[in-house]
């Protein structure tokens, strides 16, 4: 670790907005959503914002124009503005990595200048999307062949966390663009499981796999590569067959030649990309393969257009913004410890899980930028399903139960699937659900449809959850770059206020050194000297002594 410079941040709760916050929520505290909407019948069209094609309605949030004032407020005494431009110039704002955070050049226009270290490094980037593309058409086309011969028709990514969660995302959430001859597959776990389901149906002669790791070193996704190379040959049989077969994704270009992939197909991504910020970087591999080069780009475009409006837009216009003040407000004042991501489109199914990481693994953080304590809770608990399915499970606790959980509503104006009254459905869903978690129903309402004094109770529902609706004309590509960069940048705004590091990750670093000790304790065939503590010590003995029973 070198002396990262860093900055010293005084203390969030003394800052002046922070302690109007507090008086003001002590003052507004017991203030409900049908008596702020009463007071001012507009706000469902007043306390909107819209930019990069999409629309946020924030009005069922359980916030007056104060409450806003002074969160825009606290955003700029907390520096926000610098921070953004910051990040965007390539600062070294990832301080206890001392590294750049650059997603944003993954999407730069072909002609801007971004520097790290002195290097303009868009030149760099687009000549590995061009070496995608031109990748991807070849292999798309047929004109890629295997070691036989034949033309790939599977595709397997082979990564984890980062180099994971966004490809398969990215690969549901845009299913309805992709080539549909063409078989794509993900594997993650080190579970054998996974990858026997992956690839037992598919022919290594046609099998195409993706190995993305930025490190080159993650244990899983290593020993997974090996299983598959050792799957391959068994079919293929010739050392040479690696070339045609497996590609590499990494800053670690020695890693990837030791493996065996041929320099040609190896696809650089550098140490300024985090890896739950890289689905638009080669790691995104997969994604073009699935959907062509082009969609690919529009997806870049996507992003990039939220990127000019997060830099660009005032603050009380700025959709990240908005959204990142929010969730202080919910998280730090209201007292919600989680987020309900309810995407009600199908494709979507797997974004919750994409922004668990994108939101925890940055911002469940305990200390700041300068190593002290952080004073306040960070990021709330992300989590969610897509809609209607929610609706007929987890609701439940949402309407009646006695946390307070916040929820963004996703919706599309326009089906990508039409069928009869579907999406119409679909959509009087979601905004029924955003209804009644704002209103719920009352006492009186609930006795005059007759219901009988000892059921009343029961069959409340006492509202005045706050929810965020995002509405966007249609899931595209492009539509969901902007969607994606619209919860990288909240992220950023909720960190940047806490003053926290959204870009690094320790805690996973930890879990990947502990498991290094145990596994030669599990393999060795002495029984090996333990010196973990007595549960860890008991385990390991009992899963030595079960596992060789059959
Ligand atoms: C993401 C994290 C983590 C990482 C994986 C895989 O921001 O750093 O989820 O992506 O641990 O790492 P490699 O890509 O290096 O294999």
């Amino acid at each position: 670790m070198n002396d990262a410079p860093h900055k010293t941040a005084s203390q969030l709760t003394d800052y002046p907005a922070w302690q109007g916050l507090v008086a003001h929520h002590r003052q507004f505290r017991d203030l409900h959503l049908r008596q702020i909407f009463a007071d001012d019948p507009q706000r469902g069209e007043r306390l909107t914002a819209e930019g990069a094609g999409l629309y946020l309605d924030y009005s069922k949030n359980r916030v007056t124009d104060e409450t806003l004032t002074l969160l825009l407020q606290l955003a700029d005494q907390a520096g926000l503005a610098s921070c953004i431009e910051a990040m965007f110039t390539g600062k070294k704002i990832n301080v206890s990595e001392h590294r750049a955070v650059l997603d944003t050049a993954l999407r730069a226009q072909p002609g801007e200048r971004i520097e790290v270290d002195g290097d303009n490094v868009v030149p760099e980037v687009r000549a590995v999307l061009d070496h995608m593309a031109q990748f991807s058409d070849s292999v798309r086309s047929g004109r890629w062949v295997g070691h036989t011969g034949l033309a790939i028709r599977n595709v397997v990514n082979i990564g984890i966390g980062g180099s994971d969660l966004g490809p398969v995302m990215a690969f549901e959430a845009l299913r309805h663009y992709s080539q549909r001859d063409m078989t794509f597959r993900f594997i993650s776990n080190i579970d054998g499981t996974d990858f026997e389901e992956a690839t037992g149906d598919l022919n290594p002669e046609e099998t195409l796999f993706i190995v993305c790791s930025k490190t080159f070193g993650t244990l899983e996704t290593l020993t997974n590569a090996h299983t598959a190379r050792v799957w391959c040959l068994g079919k293929l049989k010739d050392q040479q067959a690696v070339k045609r077969h497996f590609v590499g994704v990494s800053s670690n270009t020695e890693g990837m030649a030791q493996f065996g992939i041929d320099p040609d197909n190896m696809f650089c991504i550098w140490d300024w990309v985090g890896g739950r910020y890289s689905m638009d970087s080669a790691i995104g591999l997969s994604t073009m393969l699935a959907i062509g080069p082009d969609n690919f780009f529009a997806m870049l475009s996507g992003f990039h257009e939220m990127d000019e409006h997060f830099r660009n837009t005032p603050f009380e216009r700025n959709l990240p913004v908005l959204m990142g003040l929010l969730a202080i407000w919910n998280n730090n004042f209201l007292g919600a410890q989680t987020l309900a991501v309810l995407p009600y489109e199908h494709y979507l199914k797997r974004f919750p899980a994409y922004l668990q990481q994108l939101t925890m693994e940055s911002n469940g953080k305990h200390v700041k930028l300068d190593g002290s304590q952080v004073e306040v809770a960070t990021a709330p608990i992300c989590w969610g399903e897509p809609g209607t399915n929610g609706q007929h499970s987890f609701y439940q606790l949402i309407h009646q139960g006695t946390r307070l959980v916040p929820c963004d509503f996703i919706g599309f104006c326009q089906t990508l699937n039409p069928l009869g009254s579907h999406h119409d459905i679909l959509l009087a869903n979601l905004l029924a659900q955003t209804e009644a978690l704002a209103f719920g129903k009352t006492k009186q309402q609930v006795e005059n449809e007759g219901t009988p004094a000892w059921l009343a109770p029961h069959r409340v529902c006492e509202g005045n959850r706050p929810t965020n609706t995002i509405l966007a004309q249609r899931l595209t590509p492009q539509t969901l770059g902007r969607l994606v960069a619209l919860y990288e940048h909240s992220v950023f705004t909720q960190g940047a206020i806490w003053q926290i590091d959204s870009f690094d990750q320790w805690g996973v670093e930890l879990g990947k050194q502990l498991a290094q000790r145990i596994i030669p304790e599990l393999e060795s065939t002495e029984e090996p000297k333990l010196a973990h503590d007595s549960s860890t010590n008991a385990l390991i003995r009992r899963y030595r002594r079960l596992r060789k029973q059959s």
